[in-house]
Formats: structure tokens, C-alpha cells, sequence
């Protein structure tokens, strides 16, 4: 495969960005290649900078449910253009875009914009400290809730990916009211908030896992946190920065019928433009400037272009049967890598939830980071190439999920699973 195109721009990206990217897991070091430049989604299809076109499932790392380049976001897009980019002012697409998360997110009353997920679970911690007056907060290993100080402690996503230890520049003050625990060991957070509840004031989790890959919430574990918050009084914030609408149109919490103090969200509610948001009932929402007392704020919160993607792509996802389609195509996949799973000699455990899954190369269940971490991340290597190889564009770590959108076709889904086979079942 030529792609001489993106070696040149690398060259002269590793001058100017470290690592040559803007976002290290994008750098493909886990998986033993330089980084491919793209220039063009359309589709369920990329199209790097050397003319060679890939059936997707990064998806832009999950907004794009809706396939890259859709007319309706991009017309969404074109209109709203024309009359500018920013106004520092608002403007009636925040309005229109915080209706329809409200609406579809009955425990978020209140929602505030950011450009980012990573500010939106920045945000909702200190909201939730500033509402609680306490300063603890709990965290599972091996979530990632992007690269917050507080949080950049045994994350997941790009951190896990590079094998980094905790980052550099977090401070020993900033971690110490972190308080670690491991993720669906409901057993440990009671102990944890037996002895220290009284000062915790939050729990966040991801309530489907994607950042050690695809890790289901074990049965009971998200009824459990809900329970020990409310009994001591914690916030519990869940980040569907991912999963919220991907797994349902009311994200986890709609799937699992489970009610958050907080939620925050990103990625496809900016339908590939930079967005994030944090949401939750009126009487914690109004603690935030300038209603209230704790700061927040963003330049480019709620700009006219970022919501007018989301609302476009909200309204896509409000359409009647959508998500049945979405699972239609999610399941005919999985079900085709799970008997290659049955057959193959390799160790293979397939994790899914709706659209989003990983195939791990560990035989064992993965159910939390320790077993997430025990995979072997040189044949999860080895399989990446073979699939890129077969114009497969796979997440180019073993702790990411892959995404199904609703533009990939019966005949991507089927080339898929061939391509997987053509490798699993040849050791
Ligand atoms: P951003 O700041 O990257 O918009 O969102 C951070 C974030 C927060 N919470 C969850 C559950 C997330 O998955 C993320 C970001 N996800 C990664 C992919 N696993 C982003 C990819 C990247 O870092 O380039």
C-alpha cells in the first residue's frame, strides 16, 4: 500500500507537533506504524492522503454515527456558514441543541457547553465539589475522561495505549483527593465509601467502558454506585462522552435505566465538530456562573457551527427505528466475528454494547483494566495491520472500541468479518 503521501506530511509534522499529532493515540505507536493522513470521510469511507480508501470504524473516535460527510450535517453546516462562525454572543442554536439533549436526557434538566469532553468532566468535578463542599472524588481504573489533571491518574484511551505512567505535571496535591477503584468491583467502592464517603464528592464512571476498550457495566454495578451516592451524599457523574447516544438515543442511562446527578457528554452531540457538554438537575446546574457561584466558560461554547452538526445529527438520531437499524448492522457483525472467535486458534474475547466493540486477544473475560491490560497487545498489533492492510480501519489500540455508524452497508460489515477471518482463522 502506498502511502508515500503521509510519510512526507509526518516528516514534516514530527518538526512541528509533538509526535507529529495533535492527539497522541492517533500516532499508531502501539501498533508498530506511522500515523496515515487522511483527507477525506464520506460515508462509512476514509480516504487517506495517498488515495487509499478504508471502511472506517473510529469514526472520528465515536461521533460519527451517522457516517462521515452526511448530507443533512453538512447542509446543516453550509446554511449556518454563510452567516459566520462565531458571535461571542447567543445564539438560537445553543437553545435549540440543549432542547433536544434535555429532551432526551431526562435526568439532565440544566446543560452547559464546552468545546470538549475533557472540559466537560473538568467542569462537572468542580461543580460538584463546589455543590458538595467536599473535595474526594472516585475514579475507575481504566477509564479515561480525557486529559483532566485530576483525573490523567491510571486512565485509559491514549494513556493505557503508550503505557504511560501517570503524566507528568499532575501534581502530588492535584491526585490526592483521587481515590482509585477498580472498575464493575462494586465491593471495593463500598469499602472505599464506608471509610471516606463523608468527603467524597463524586463518583465518575464511564458507564459502558470504551477507553480500555469495550467493557460492559457487570450486572448490579451501576445500581450499586447509584445506591452508595445517594447514601452519602456524593454526586454520581456519569461520562457518556462516548456512550451517550451511541448506546440508545438516552445514552447508558436510558439502556441501563439508571439515573445520573451529572452526565457529561461530547463526541456525537458536535456530530464531528469540537463540542462537549455537562448536564444535571436544576439545583446543581444552577450553582455554575453566572447563575451561580462556580466559574465556567469557553470562548467558543455553544458555537453556531458545532451546534449546528449536533442538532442536524440529534435529529437524524430521532427518526424512528434508527437505533434498531444501528443494531441490525451492529449484530450482524458481531455475530460473524463471534463464531471466527469460536473457530479460531487464537485467544479472542469479543466485547460489545449496541455499536460499540472490541475484539480482545485474551481468551479470559474483560471485565475491568487488570484483564483489559493482560491482553497481548503484539497480536491485537499484528491484527491491526493485516485489517488496515484489507482497507480495514480499525482503532489502532487494543483499549479503544470500534464503532458501527449507521452508513456502514451489509457488504462493509460482511468484507469486515472476511478480512478478520482471513487472519484469525490462518494462525
Ligand atoms: P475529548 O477531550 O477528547 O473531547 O474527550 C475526552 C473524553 C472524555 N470522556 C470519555 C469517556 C472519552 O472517551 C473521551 C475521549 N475519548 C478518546 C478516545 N477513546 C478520544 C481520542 C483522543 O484522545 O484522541
Amino acid at each position: 500500500m502506498d502511502v508515500s503521501d503521509s510519510r512526507r506530511l509526518y516528516s514534516r509534522a514530527l518538526e512541528l507537533l509533538p509526535g507529529g499529532v495533535n492527539s497522541p493515540v492517533r500516532a499508531m505507536r502501539s501498533v508498530g506504524l506511522d500515523p496515515i493522513f487522511m483527507a477525506r470521510g464520506e460515508g462509512s469511507r476514509l480516504y487517506d492522503v495517498d488515495g487509499n480508501e478504508y471502511i472506517d470504524y473510529v469514526g472520528s473516535w465515536g461521533p460519527l454515527i451517522l457516517g462521515h460527510s452526511h448530507p443533512a450535517v453538512r447542509d446543516a453546516l453550509e446554511k449556518t456558514l454563510r452567516d459566520g462562525t462565531s458571535f461571542g454572543a447567543p445564539s438560537p442554536l445553543e437553545v435549540e441543541l440543549a432542547e433536544r439533549i434535555v429532551g432526551a436526557v431526562p435526568s439532565i434538566e440544566m446543560i452547559r457547553m464546552t468545546n470538549s469532553g475533557t472540559e466537560a468532566t473538568m467542569s462537572a468535578l468542580r461543580v460538584a465539589r463546589g455543590y458538595t463542599g467536599r473535595e474526594k472524588i472516585i475514579k475507575f481504573i481504566g477509564c479515561y475522561h480525557g486529559a483532566v489533571d485530576s483525573l490523567l491518574v491510571q486512565a485509559g484511551s491514549g494513556v493505557a495505549t503508550l503505557s504511560l505512567p501517570d503524566s507528568p505535571g499532575v501534581t502530588a496535591g492535584t491526585s490526592a483527593d483521587t481515590i482509585l477503584a477498580d472498575y464493575n468491583d462494586l465491593g471495593g467502592v463500598r469499602g472505599i465509601m464506608s471509610r471516606e464517603g463523608e468527603q467524597v464528592a463524586a463518583i465518575i464512571v464511564e458507564p459502558v467502558a470504551g477507553n480500555m476498550g469495550t467493557v460492559p457495566p457487570a450486572e448490579g454495578f451501576l445500581e450499586g454506585l447509584r445506591s452508595l451516592a445517594g447514601e452519602y451524599g456524593s454526586v454520581l457523574i456519569f461520562d457518556e462522552v462516548m456512550c451517550g447516544f451511541r448506546v440508545a438515543f438516552g445514552g447508558a442511562q436510558e439502556r441501563y435505566g439508571i439515573t445520573a446527578d451529572m452526565t457529561c457528554l461530547g463526541k456525537i452531540i458536535g456530530g464531528g465538530l469540537p463540542v462537549g457538554a455537562f448536564g444535571g438537575g436544576r439545583d446543581i446546574m444552577e450553582t455554575v456562573a453566572p447563575a451561580g457561584d462556580t466559574y465556567q466558560a469557553g470562548t467558543l461554547s455553544g458555537n453556531p457551527l458545532a451546534m449546528a452538526a449536533g442538532v442536524s445529527t440529534l435529529d437524524q438520531l430521532s427518526r424512528p427505528g434508527t437505533y434498531d437499524r444501528l443494531e441490525e448492522k451492529s449484530a450482524r457483525l458481531a455475530s460473524r466475528m463471534e463464531a471466527i472467535v469460536r473457530a479460531s486458534g487464537y485467544p479472542l474475547s469479543l466485547n460489545r454494547v449496541g455499536s460499540m466493540m472490541t475484539l480482545f486477544f485474551s481468551d479470559e473475560p474483560v471485565t475491568d483494566f487488570s484483564s483489559a491490560k493482560a491482553c497481548d497487545t503484539d497480536l491485537y498489533a499484528d491484527y491491526f495491520k493485516h485489517m488496515l492492510d484489507q482497507g480495514i480501519y480499525l482503532a489502532p489500540s487494543q483499549f479503544e472500541a470500534a464503532f458501527v455508524s449507521l452508513a456502514h452497508s451489509d457488504d462493509d460489515l460482511d468484507r469486515t468479518a472476511e478480512a478478520a477471518a482471513s487472519f484469525l482463522l490462518n494462525p
